[in-house]
């Protein structure tokens, strides 16, 4: 029976959101709708990459499809209709896309109390090879529902009142923080709904896999380059980690929130400060981590306490087990004390 119940009680994500917004009396549902939006945009995303080499949805603007059709980019495509999903919601008030230069603000007849901020399609390149891809989102409240302005999208990760991740791969998964934990929801396309097939995610206090572009090392300052030295090395006698990169950032936070280790995109000399952008790549999954029971670091300071100056900022990121990342902290702590 048990099975059976299991069977028939399906834990849907927009049941789930329900359950949780039990937890805050004074919600109005404002918050589910919204995610079922997101949810709408995600069902898009998964379908339209799996059609891709298909309908020959790859490859640059301009193609056109066997129809003749002018066919838009993927992440172009997807933009889009996360943009619209998110506005006609009627819950958001400022979005940040990785896709647009400026911030959109919301006209007054569909503004809500949300801001958004969020990568379409992560990993983008990797779509012709079918490599793994995501949508990454985070999530503030307005400060004054009446006076959007950039600010509300400035705002330390530490604001972030929810955040979460899309995963377009062998199967879609969708992981999801609301403050309370981290859960992880299947897609069934045969329902079309994303179901809870991880609940409680936490990560492994300390991993076997590190997952950084070993192509940079020449520009690696010292602290990363004696960490990844020690991972290769290990001084203690212990075996040495795996390396795993896939090079698409959802596939490889996702890897490691289930399998525990450490991801890094440092800062080189190439890049100051880094490659990952702070409202869209790295606060959403610096949230997701502390939710899990992991951390995430910038090479200074917890990440989510970046204030951010500019929308498209970037910074670097050491994110994963608990434990793996405070033996990268103590290296940086270590050179900062001898500079
Ligand atoms: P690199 C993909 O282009 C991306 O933005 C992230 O998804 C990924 O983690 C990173 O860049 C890969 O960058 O320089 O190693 O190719």
């Amino acid at each position: 029976h048990a099975a059976e119940a299991q069977r028939t009680d399906l834990m849907t994500i927009t049941r789930h959101a329900l359950n949780e917004q039990g937890r805050h009396p004074e919600s109005r549902g404002d918050f589910t709708i919204l995610l079922s939006h997101i949810v709408l945009g995600c069902k898009f995303v998964a379908s339209a990459v799996n059609k891709a080499g298909l309908a020959k949805l790859i490859g640059l603007a301009g193609e056109t499809n066997v129809q003749g059709e002018e066919q838009k980019k993927l992440d172009v495509l997807s933009n889009e209709v996360f943009v619209k999903a998110l506005v006609s919601s009627g819950r958001t008030c400022v979005l940040v896309s990785e896709e647009n230069e400026a911030a959109i603000f919301v006209d007054a007849p569909l503004r809500g109390k949300y801001c958004v901020c969020f990568d379409p399609l992560d990993g983008s390149s990797n779509i012709d090879c079918g490599v793994s891809i995501g949508t990454i989102f985070g999530i503030y409240m307005i400060k004054d529902k009446d006076n959007a302005t950039l600010e509300d999208v400035l705002q330390p990760g530490t604001h972030m009142i929810a955040a979460g991740y899309c995963m377009y791969g062998s199967s879609c998964t969708l992981v999801l923080s609301t403050g309370n934990g981290v859960n992880g929801f299947t897609l069934d396309p045969s329902l079309g709904e994303f179901i809870l097939t991880h609940p409680n995610i936490k990560i492994p206090n300390k991993g076997k896999i590190y997952s950084v572009n070993e192509g940079n090392a020449r520009n690696w300052d010292a602290p990363t380059a004696k960490y990844v030295e020690r991972c290769k090395f290990p001084q203690d006698g212990s075996s040495p980690k795996s390396l795993r990169y896939i090079g698409s950032m959802v596939a490889d936070v996702h890897r490691t929130l289930l399998y525990g280790g450490i991801f890094l995109y440092p800062a080189d000399k190439k890049s100051p400060n880094g490659k990952l952008r702070v409202l869209y790549e790295v606060f959403p999954m610096s949230f997701l981590m502390e939710q899990a029971g992991g951390q995430s670091f910038t090479g200074k300071h917890r990440a989510l306490e970046i204030v951010p100056s500019e929308i498209h900022q970037r910074s670097p990121i050491f994110l994963g087990s608990y434990d793996d990342v405070e033996e990268i902290k103590s290296l940086y702590a270590a050179e900062s004390s001898t500079a």
